[in-house]
């Protein structure tokens, strides 16, 4: 149920830039990462050997104090700082095989050689150490190496206890205070070794870091203090000084329930963190989405408004001035249309035919007049659409730092897409007169002279105003034709029908229309598609993050303060 949450929580992205967005990226790495090097093994392992893991300053003697615990030089000291770069794991030899195994940390390539390389986990078996606890050697947590703070953090979230190892030079220091509250508000066991104590300054240094346990509520860990000292030619610690550490740890490596008990609370505290964790993912989440809902609406209203402007250029008559009414009153006045309407007998219409050879007939003027009136209406609208987009992300954080400049303007091949769509339409009204009219016994016999004329009709009265309609003979009058042209296109059409086809080419260029538009729009909706908003990822998480309690329940774990007695400590 666990491995939900994981996949939940590594299914959602934060691609929007948000004040949550950076730490909730940096959560779920985390939260992924304990899940797999702790919390999914340990689950799954309650009895495995309990696992120690000594943090603390560069320098502060933790390689020497973990050598001195299992009394052979096991990982090495150093005054290089600092000097441990990856971590050493040491065991009693029959836990070897649980640590080999790889549950837990499984990023950690398993080594049994020295190595600096932070990817690996060196296994030392040490028979001086008793069974069921192990102890970890890790890199500095304050380093001037990012690896080894990182690491460093990674396998303190792996840890059943913390021991945290300072020097009476170095207890004050900001960095461990962070790790330790850290540590005590999710419950983790600790202790601590306050190392490398001047005699005379023993007892004062002792009680200042005390009071300040005392005073973040650490009162209860375990505090051990050794003296100054001279390391032997081992570079080990005097064994009478660690023998109250020592024996502290044989304690517990001895009492199962003790172990059990440490565990459970470490554990305990980490699910209670990790549904905190998943809160707050599932709230970045419910951020992204709002905000991916809030851009994509901008950026849609735009371009909803360029679809408006196109049905209104269509309805308001603009399109109907300056060229088209040109080439239209051409088409109708120089006898063209009349010419290919009147055009009943076979002979006619070869001398229309000879008519128009060799010079751009009206016909063909008007239609490329219309063409590019719908193509420059198109790319204005286009252009305004993009811009009013850009405004409305440019004013919104998130959507500002998603635009690039080519937002401001439409796609690059918008032009000659516009072309296409025209010219698509255009043949797309020709078949419709074709079929709507193609039974009509006059049609059938003037084929593609009315046709084209019809279609040309049909467009002209798409660009006019409603009342307007039916202009394909309005504006025939309107041109100077006389009565009886009209009246042969009446009779041959009908004003319904003309009406009627209108309409329909009007709708088949606005479905066209809508489609690039849309196509344009997606430039806008593409980079929010990464943020799953359909998907109401904070629910998906907060449902997944139940799955916690469950966990916390089924292995009933119980917090009952430190389950460690402090006894043999200061
Ligand atoms: N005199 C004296 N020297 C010590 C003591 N503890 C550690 N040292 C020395 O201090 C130096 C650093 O000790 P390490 O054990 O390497 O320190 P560390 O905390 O592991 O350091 P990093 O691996 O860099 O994080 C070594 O030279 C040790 O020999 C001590 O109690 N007394
Ligand atoms: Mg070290």
């Amino acid at each position: 149920m666990l491995l939900d949450l994981r996949s939940a929580i590594s299914d959602t992205a934060y691609p929007l830039v948000l004040p949550s967005a950076e730490e909730a990226r940096q959560t779920g790495a985390a939260v992924t990462a304990q899940l797999d090097d702790y919390l999914l093994p340990r689950l799954a392992r309650l009895d495995a050997p309990l696992l120690v893991v000594v943090g603390g300053s560069t320098g502060a003697g933790k390689s020497t104090l973990v050598n001195s615990l299992v009394q052979a030089r096991v990982s090495a000291t150093g005054v290089l700082r600092p000097t441990t770069r990856a971590p050493v794991l040491v065991c009693h030899p029959s836990d070897l095989a649980w640590f080999r195994q790889g549950e837990l940390l499984p990023g950690l390539t398993r080594t049994s050689d020295a190595s600096d390389d932070p990817g690996t986990l060196q296994l030392i078996a040490a028979p001086a150490l008793a069974p069921g606890l192990a102890f970890l050697d890790a890199p500095d947590i304050d380093s001037v190496v990012d690896a080894n703070r990182a690491l460093a953090t990674q396998l303190l979230a792996a840890a059943d206890l913390w021991l945290f190892v300072t020097t009476a030079a170095r207890y004050a220091d900001a960095v461990p205070w962070e790790l330790l509250r850290t540590a005590r508000l999710r419950g983790t066991v600790i202790a601590l070794v306050l190392d490398r104590v001047p005699r005379e300054a023993a007892d004062e240094i002792a009680d200042h870091l005390a009071e300040m346990l005392a005073a973040q509520e650490l009162g209860a860990a375990p505090l051990f203090v050794l003296p100054e000292t001279q390391v032997d030619g081992q570079g080990l610690l005097p064994e009478r000084y660690t023998e109250p550490l020592r024996s502290w740890f044989g304690r517990l490596a001895a009492d199962a329930d003790a172990r059990s008990a440490v565990v459970r609370q470490t554990l305990d505290g980490a699910l209670t963190a990790l549904r905190t964790s998943v809160d707050r993912l599932a709230d970045a989440a419910d951020d992204q989405a709002a905000t991916a809902e809030d851009l994509g609406e901008r950026a849609s209203a735009a371009y909803r408004g360029g679809r408006r402007t196109v049905e209104h250029g269509l309805q308001d008559g603009r399109l109907l001035r300056g060229e088209v009414l040109n080439r239209w009153q051409e088409f109708v006045g120089t006898g063209e249309l009349f010419r290919t309407l009147e055009a009943r007998v076979g002979q006619l219409r070869d001398r229309v035919v000879a008519a128009v050879t060799g010079r751009p007939a009206p016909g063909r003027q008007l239609q490329s007049a219309i063409e590019s009136q719908l193509v420059q209406l198109l790319r204005g609208v286009a252009a305004e659409a993009a811009e009013t987009a850009y405004l409305g992300w440019q004013t919104h954080p998130s959507g500002a730092a998603l635009l690039t400049p080519e937002l401001a303007r439409p796609g690059a091949d918008l032009p000659e897409r516009a072309e296409r769509l025209i010219r698509d339409w255009q043949r797309g009204v020709l078949d419709l007169v074709r079929t709507e009219a193609g039974g009509k016994r006059f049609v059938a016999r003037t084929a593609a002279y009315a046709v084209n004329a019809m279609g040309l009709a049909v467009m002209v009265a798409v660009f006019a105003s409603t009342a307007f309609i039916p202009t394909g003979l309005e504006v025939a009058t309107a041109g100077g034709t006389t009565v009886a042209a009209q009246k042969v296109l009446e009779a041959i059409f009908g004003d319904q029908a003309i009406r009627t086809l209108a309409t329909r080419a009007r709708q088949d260029l606005l479905v066209l229309v809508d489609r690039l538009l849309d196509e344009e729009l997606e430039r806008y909706l593409a980079p929010l598609a990464t943020v799953e908003v359909g998907a109401e990822p904070g629910i998906r998480l907060r449902e997944a993050g139940d799955a916690v309690e469950r966990a916390r329940a089924a292995t009933a774990l119980t917090t009952t303060g430190n389950p460690t007695a402090p006894e043999g400590a200061r």
